[in-house]
């Protein structure tokens, strides 16, 4: 009889997903169940991906890392694994959304995260299932603050990952089985092979996620549209992203363009009241026909007029001081150096 190995979250480590097979022995003819996540947080989910979909008689169930794609909701390490799938992102999300919240057989049920006990799996919301934050907030409201596996009384073996249970796999009177072994963090990637109930697991090669937050911190920033934000925005944005296990050194990038940018206001001032007194001086009482054709008009006509503020030349973001410096014969950097 072939083996099914039930492997826990993957999060892009793929190296250590081919050592698991090895280290289980997997053949062709195995049936391999991932209990979700695939991605984030490593270094390579398109490769666990490709490995997932182009393998016939592999099961994967979606994860709340794949629902986080799938709705769209993505925070930073969505974002670098947007980037990390590239063009193919929007076919894998497409495939994300295919996929199934459970898995059972007469041998064992499986989940990402959570079921109600007694409750047939088709039953249990799929936020429950898959282990969101709504998912979260069903689950205390039924069990108080301890976790669900605890009520879970069933003969038939329940596998489960989500949870970083610590490196070793959680195991609850030989049918509960935690195993999210922190693959991703530097801990190791754990799998369950059936029907002999026997753990396997291999060391992480490196603490992904730490390396991978800092290697794409650059290119998920690069992504924002700086430029046509307001001013304000860049600073509250630079504000919500800070990470003190980052360094302030790429965001400071940043924040220096912006200021950069404000501090060229008062050159930007000269050379306008330096156009206005040009034009005045050439087209005498014709100010108004002759400045229509400057680069600058709608600035120039403004500023002689009185209704431009000082303070911000009535630009409130990079894109527009970058186009008026431009309009006035001086370039600006229009994005970040990053
Ligand atoms: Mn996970």
């Amino acid at each position: 009889m072939a083996n099914t190995l039930i492997i826990g979250d993957i999060h892009g480590c793929h190296e250590e997903l081919l050592d698991l097979l090895d280290l289980a022995g997997i053949g062709d003819n195995d049936r391999v169940i991932s209990v979700g996540d695939l991605v984030d947080r490593g270094p390579d989910p398109a490769s666990v991906v490709r490995w997932f979909r182009a393998r016939a008689g592999s099961v994967v169930l979606c994860g709340n890392h794949e629902r986080k794609h799938v709705t769209g909701t993505l925070s930073y390490s969505q974002q670098i694994t947007r980037l990390q799938l590239g063009e193919r992102y929007q076919d894998d999300v497409s495939w994300f959304a295919s996929l199934p919240y459970h898995w059972e057989d007469e041998l064992v049920r499986v989940v990402h995260w959570g079921l109600f006990p007694g409750v047939p799996l088709e039953q249990v919301p799929e936020a429950v299932r898959a282990g969101t934050a709504s998912g979260d907030a069903m689950l205390r409201a039924r069990f108080g603050e301890r976790p669900w596996y605890e009520f879970y009384e069933d003969d038939k073996p329940v596998v489960f990952g989500h949870a970083v249970v610590g490196s070793e796999p959680l195991v609850l009177r030989d049918r509960v089985f935690g195993l999210d072994t922190g693959a991703c963090h530097g801990m190791r990637l754990t799998g369950l092979l059936l029907p002999s109930l026997r753990l396997v697991s291999v060391p992480a090669r490196a603490d992904h996620w730490a390396q991978v937050r800092r290697q794409w911190q650059a290119p998920v920033l690069r992504t924002l549209p700086w430029g046509s934000m307001t001013f304000e925005q860049i600073e509250k944005k630079i504000r919500s992203l800070q990470d003190p296990e980052l360094g302030p050194e790429v965001l400071d990038q940043v924040a220096k363009w912006a200021s950069s940018l404000r501090a060229a206001i008062p050159m930007l001032r000269e050379r306008l009241d330096g156009e206005v007194a040009r034009i005045s001086a050439e087209a005498g009482g014709e100010f108004g026909r002759v400045a229509a054709s400057h680069p600058a008009a709608s600035w120039l006509q403004r500023w002689k007029a009185g209704r431009l503020s000082p303070e911000h030349l009535g630009c409130s973001s990079p894109q527009q001081l970058v186009t008026l410096a431009g309009a006035l014969g001086c370039s600006l950097e229009a994005s970040p150096p990053l």
